[in-house]
């Protein structure tokens, strides 16, 4: 992309709206625009971002062998009559009536719908186990939506639904899709923490939050201090199968051996029981949520297959959320400084940005047009007639992984500066060699 001609109006002030830095940088670097309270217009950086993210957390759903399908965001009110969530919801609700004054609402989640589609044609035991997912909007109208993308009113929401026939079955379920998280997770740099949850409106026993810590986030957390100190990252991703059940026990049994609470599940006799050294409290973003409710939905919804004995039974079920753009906003708060964002390689907008210093020097508009002509999507070119400081400072505050410097004095002898923004490292390198070295 040629920033000359691109939608990506960064910001040299502060937004005063802005509490935290991730909304801040969002705005800074031009990534959203809010267009409502706690309603967002992704703009092309941000979308691409957005978009890298659900590229991820798709894989990962995908390598569990949960389908993808996607689910409308209208959903008529019958259905949440039936499961008798369409009054306990209350106000988070977003009620909609059409021309024939049918009650309809903008789903601010699936466990209904979902259930409906599956009663409808699985009739048998043997169609079970499933897992189905959808990478879809939802709307809630939180009280007080804040800090940008991450309490939106209309926010992306990874949502995946288990299907099995009993309990033993469910937890399989559950497991996968917690190794499945902790993978994801991996993948987007970020260390998240499963912690036991209350399940809240959802319903069900078990539960675990995914947290990432960091002061500004609204949950209250309690974690040994192990947590710190073993490396999950890895654990998360290596050695565990999502198809083997006694795997997925040893993987369970691993994440939840050390305390980690929110503070609805806070339970004092078992912290007093954390060696005093190792006893932390803080603050983190939920930027996943898993729950198993057993039979809540199908049994209310009369949603039963034929067991092996022939007898009907109601399908054991969960449900597993992510925040996919809440965690555009989490990366961030994970990842900057002063000068702005700093993007993990995995789910950067571009890949490098070329900084054109002298527009009109022949030697610079030619490496600078090679260059974009050979990095192609990789690159975002600033061919802006803009001062040199200027797109330094847009380059870290837009956070690309690789900057490319082409200046007059390099340009004449064929060499550039290769800039490492996590490092703020610096090489003079030839031009042939950029690709390479950033790939
Ligand atoms: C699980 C999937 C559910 O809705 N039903 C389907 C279950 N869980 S949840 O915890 O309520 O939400 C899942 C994740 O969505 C993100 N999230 C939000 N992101 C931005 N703005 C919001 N207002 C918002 N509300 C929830 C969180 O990351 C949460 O973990």
């Amino acid at each position: 992309m040629r920033l000359s001609h691109s939608l990506i109006p960064t910001l040299k002030e502060t937004p005063a709206e802005a509490q935290i830095a991730s909304h801040r940088l969002m705005l800074r670097a031009g990534l959203v625009r809010q267009t409502s309270a706690g309603i967002y217009a992704w703009l092309p950086i941000g979308y691409r971002v957005l978009r890298n993210i659900e590229r991820i957390v798709r894989e990962e759903q995908d390598a569990a062998g949960a389908q993808e399908c996607l689910m409308p965001t209208i959903q008529p009110a019958e259905l949440w009559r039936e499961s008798g969530r369409y009054d306990d919801y209350g106000k988070e609700m977003l009620r909609i009536r059409d021309r024939h004054e049918r009650e309809l609402l903008y789903g601010p989640t699936n466990e209904e719908m979902i259930t409906d589609l599956m009663r409808q044609s699985a009739k048998s035991y043997r169609e079970l186990p499933q897992i189905l997912y959808h990478i879809q909007w939802k709307f809630r109208d939180e009280v007080r939506p804040r800090f940008g993308v991450m309490r939106g009113r209309e926010f992306l929401m990874k949502d995946a639904y288990s299907f099995d026939l009993d309990y033993a079955g469910a937890v399989v379920s559950y497991r996968k899709m917690m190794l499945a998280y902790m993978r994801t997770f991996q993948r987007l740099g970020l260390k998240a923490i499963p912690m036991a949850a209350e399940s809240g409106p959802i319903g069900g026993n078990l539960s675990h939050e995914f947290i990432i810590l960091a002061p500004t986030g609204e949950s209250q957390v309690y974690y040994d201090s192990a947590f710190e100190e073993i490396d999950y990252l890895a654990r998360g991703a290596d050695g565990f199968r999502h198809d083997d059940a006694s795997d997925l026990e040893r993987f369970f049994t691993e994440m939840t051996t050390h305390y980690a609470a929110t503070d609805e599940k806070h339970d004092k006799a078992a912290w007093e029981k954390v060696a005093p050294p190792r006893r932390r409290e803080g603050r983190g973003i939920e930027v996943g949520h898993i729950f198993y409710f057993g039979t809540k939905y199908s049994a209310a919804m009369g949603f039963g297959v034929a067991g092996p004995d022939g007898k009907q039974v109601h399908p054991e079920m969960g449900s597993y959320g992510i925040g996919v753009s809440r965690l555009v906003g989490a990366v961030i708060e994970a990842g900057h400084d002063e000068a702005g964002i700093i993007w993990p390689d995995a789910i950067a907008p571009f890949r490098a940005a070329i900084l054109n210093l002298k527009r009109g020097d022949a030697a610079c508009d030619r490496i600078c047009e090679a260059l974009y002509a050979k990095l192609g999507a990789a690159a975002l070119y600033d061919d802006r007639e803009e001062r040199a400081g200027v797109k330094f400072a847009d380059a870290d505050l837009m956070g690309h992984p690789w900057q490319i410097v082409v200046g007059p004095r390099g340009a004449a002898s064929g060499r550039v500066e290769l800039k490492r923004r996590a490092t703020g490292e610096r090489h003079e390198i030839a031009v042939d060699d950029v690709p390479a070295r950033i790939a």
